[in-house]
C-alpha cells in the first residue's frame, strides 16, 4: 500500500475532531493489528495479571534447546508449558501442582471482544499464556502448533514496554514483516494466517525513567 500524504476531505462527516483510540491494520488476509484496543482496560488488565500471578508466578522454562528468556506463567483451564522433553498444555500448574489460576473475566472478555471485532465469531479460549519481558528477553521464531485446534484464532494483548514483533510465513525461511507492537495493541489472527512463523526481538530498556520498565503479553487460545 503506498503513503498517501494528502486525503482530500470531500464531506464535513469525515471529519472528526476526536482522535481514533483504535484502528485496525491487516498484517495478512486472516490476521489484524488492533491498534490500541485494549487501552482502556490497561489498569484492570495488569490488576487481573497480578491476581493470577498470585496463584502460579511467573517462572522461565527451559526447552530442548535451552533456558527461556522471557518469564511465563498461564490462566485459565489449560496452561502452555515446557521443559527439556518438549512443550504442551497441562490443566495444573507442575511448579504448584494445583490447577491454574481461572481466567479473570476482564481478560476473558477482551480476547471474546477482539476476535469478534475482526469477525471470527464465538472464539472461547481456554488458555492465556502470560509472557513476561525483561529488557534483554526475546522470543525466537516459532509457529503455535500445540493445540488440537487450529480453527480458532489466536488473540494477543501487549502491555509495557514496546516491542518489534516478527511475522514470517508457514516456512521458517519465508521473509518476515517487522510490526511495531505497542502498550494496548492487540493482534488477532487465524484461518489461513494461523500457522504463520512469528517472534519478539529484543525488547529494549525505556528510554524514559517514566516509561513502563516491562513488556507484558498476554495471547489467548483455544486447545481442544
Ligand atoms: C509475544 N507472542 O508477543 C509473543 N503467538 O510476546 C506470540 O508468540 C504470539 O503474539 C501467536 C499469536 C500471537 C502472538
Ligand atoms: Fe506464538
Amino acid at each position: 500500500m503506498s503513503f498517501q500524504p494528502f486525503v482530500p476531505i470531500s464531506s464535513a462527516s469525515q471529519i472528526s475532531l476526536l482522535p481514533e483510540l483504535s484502528s485496525e491494520q491487516s498484517l495478512g488476509s486472516q490476521a489484524w493489528l488492533l491498534k490500541g484496543y485494549a487501552l482502556p482496560h490497561a489498569g484492570a488488565i495488569f490488576e487481573a495479571v497480578a491476581d493470577a500471578l498470585e496463584g502460579s508466578p511467573l517462572r522461565k522454562m527451559s526447552t530442548a534447546r535451552g533456558w527461556m528468556s522471557v518469564a511465563q506463567s498461564n490462566c485459565g483451564a489449560y496452561g502452555w508449558v515446557s521443559d527439556r522433553t518438549g512443550y504442551r498444555y497441562a490443566t495444573s500448574d507442575p511448579l504448584t501442582g494445583t490447577p491454574w489460576p481461572a481466567m479473570p473475566p476482564v481478560l476473558y472478555q477482551l480476547a471474546v471482544n477482539a476476535a469478534q471485532h475482526v469477525g471470527f465469531g464465538a472464539f472461547d479460549p481456554q488458555a492465556c499464556l502470560i509472557n513476561y519481558y525483561e529488557p534483554g528477553s526475546r522470543m525466537g521464531l516459532h509457529q503455535d502448533r500445540d493445540e488440537a485446534d487450529l480453527k480458532a484464532p489466536i488473540v494477543s494483548v501487549s502491555l509495557g514496554l514496546p516491542a518489534v514483533f516478527q511475522f514470517g510465513g508457514l516456512c521458517r525461511t519465508d521473509p518476515v514483516q517487522k510490526v511495531g507492537l505497542e502498550h494496548g495493541d492487540v493482534l488477532v489472527w487465524g484461518g489461513v494466517d494461523r500457522l504463520r512463523f512469528h517472534g519478539v526481538m529484543t525488547v529494549k530498556s525505556a528510554s524514559s525513567p517514566l516509561a513502563h520498565a516491562h513488556r507484558l503479553n498476554l495471547t489467548f487460545r483455544r486447545v481442544t
